[in-house]
């Protein structure tokens, strides 16, 4: 493993339109926290309505027939993606050290986990641009008819702070891949990794106007995305009550295409018959993964009646275990939540859990004096009436719940607004076939939890989202069907 720069150089301050750096219009900055610490990192350049003006109007140049990039070949898409991914690859250990400074996650994490799965998005749609067909499609009468897939133009990409690259990463791979031109604004708390990689979308080659980035606040520089006339598609990932603001926004306006990835009260149902120690790892791992800041947390551990004792035993033992601390140290296995206002949510979450007579078995206070990192937390005794059992909370807070049957799991599991994830721990084939099956989710895992793949597509049920990324899917969100009708002299 590379050793983190702890100190890593901020370069890059401005907003990125038209492959050039500029001030924000309004002169204004805002101030990026290290939330190890509470303390400010460095201004940055705060976009707003005019300056999404400015962008939007670059990549609508960038996107007119005829331009450079109209006549980029596809294949060649392909290798700008390929080479942007490359530059990351390269710059990995500052880039890294970057993300968790901004972010507060593990180095060992931001190294190991986000920088590697952002090549691989970044690579496996490379490998899909000169390869989005059409069909031809045998038509009645004397007439030839196929499909071209097109890009939609120009797509608004609004991101969340949780994995502040590799949400970048899922955004504008396939966007690019399919030849659409990008606005992007990061989240407010973690602007940092996003604005070093439109310098390096500069290096790799891109033409001016195809990738843009405004760092900015929500209801400003976000909602002048969702809101704008000349964006065509608007990809949002975050919570829940601003994707329904930013679906609001897209239809009072121009119906812009809207993909949405939400929030989520994901349910993993840990059966009697489960291997106990690959159980324990996916519900420990499930929730606490980056500080329980996982759109798809494992926020409600089902355990069947026969195994609660000994097993919320084991789970709380292996919470006691988790090492929370600098993100810098390499010992640390959590580092803090990402801002102050999430911290306190949290914080307030648990106080709720107690009030309404959960069981707190381990943590539930604050980590330390400094910074905004929790302890990790499980509650036993939870159940779904509690909002400790109902509500997102996004924080290091494992929440057991007492289930007897099958029926009985498969329902509760479902009586939520969301349906991002799910999983199941057993080894009984025909359990996994039955929750499989019954489960409102977009992706179930098996004795797993939280596994990727740039391969697989990812999104949610109800009110977890609408459409999915990764994969081949992730290309459709990302295409208008053009179908073209020709006259033909004879039958063809
Ligand atoms: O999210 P927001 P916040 C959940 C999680 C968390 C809660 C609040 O439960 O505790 O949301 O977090 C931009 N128009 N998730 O407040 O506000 C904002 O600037 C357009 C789940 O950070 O949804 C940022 O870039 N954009 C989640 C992005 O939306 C707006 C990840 C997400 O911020 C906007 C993050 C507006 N009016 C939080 N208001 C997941 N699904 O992974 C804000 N934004």
């Amino acid at each position: 493993m590379s050793t983190p720069i702890k100190n890593p150089e901020i370069r890059y301050k401005q907003l990125f339109i038209n492959n050039e750096w500029v001030n924000a219009a309004s002169g204004k900055t805002f101030p990026v926290i290290n939330p190890a610490t509470g303390k400010k990192i460095v201004d940055i350049q705060e976009g707003d309505k005019a300056d999404v003006d400015k962008a939007v109007a670059a990549a609508k140049r960038a996107f007119e027939p005829g331009s450079v990039w109209r006549n980029t070949d596809a294949s060649d898409r392909g290798r700008l993606l390929n080479k942007l991914a490359d530059l990351i690859e390269r710059d990995r250990q500052y880039i890294a050290s970057l993300e968790s400074l901004d972010n507060g996650k593990p180095f060992s994490d931001s190294f190991n986990v986000d920088m590697v799965l952002v090549c691989k998005c970044l690579r496996y749609y490379a490998g899909w641009t000169d390869k989005i067909c059409g069909k031809t499609i045998p038509m009645d009468g004397n007439f030839f008819c196929y499909t071209k897939l097109e890009p939609v133009g120009v797509c608004g990409q609004i991101i969340p702070w949780n994995f502040p690259l590799l949400m970048l990463a899922w955004k504008i791979g396939p966007a690019i891949a399919c030849g659409n031109v990008v606005v992007l604004k990061p989240a407010e708390q973690t602007p940092l990794t996003a604005l070093y990689t439109a310098a390096l979308t500069k290096e790799a080659g891109f033409p001016p106007g195809v990738v843009n980035m405004i760092p900015g606040y929500g209801p400003t520089a976000g909602a002048a995305i969702s809101e704008h006339y000349d964006v065509d598609k608007v990809a949002f990932t975050g919570s829940t009550e601003v994707g329904q603001i930013v679906m609001q926004a897209a239809a009072r306006t121009n119906l812009k295409r809207v993909t949405l990835e939400l929030g989520g009260k994901s349910p993993n149902v840990v059966f009697s018959d489960a291997d106990l120690d690959i159980a324990v790892e996916a519900c420990h791992n499930g929730l606490f993964f980056n500080m329980g800041q996982c759109c798809c947390a494992a926020s409600r551990t089902y355990v069947q009646e026969d195994i609660y004792d000994v097993f919320t035993k084991k789970l709380v033992e292996k919470a006691k275990t988790r090492v929370v601390g600098d993100p810098f140290d390499s010992r640390s296995m959590s580092g803090p939540q990402v801002d102050q206002e999430q911290f306190d949510k949290i914080l307030a979450l648990i106080d709720s859990g107690v009030q309404q007579g959960a069981k707190l078995e381990c943590g539930g206070k604050r980590h330390g004096n400094v910074g905004y990192f929790v302890q990790p937390t499980v509650f036993s005794g939870v159940t779904e009436d509690m909002r400790i059992g109902k509500e997102e909370i996004f924080g290091p807070v494992q929440q057991i719940i007492k289930f007897k049957t099958m029926e009985e799991v498969v329902q509760r599991a479902n009586k939520t607004t969301y349906g991002l994830a799910a999983a199941i721990c057993t080894k009984d084939i025909d359990k996994v076939m039955t929750y499989s099956s019954q489960v409102k989710a977009g992706t179930v895992w098996v004795n797993s939890f939280n596994v990727f793949g740039a391969q697989c597509p990812f999104g949610g049920f109800k009110m977890s989202g609408i459409g999915r990324e990764l994969g081949e899917s992730g290309l459709q969100q990302y295409s208008e069907v053009k179908t073209i009708i020709i006259k033909t002299p004879t039958k063809v």
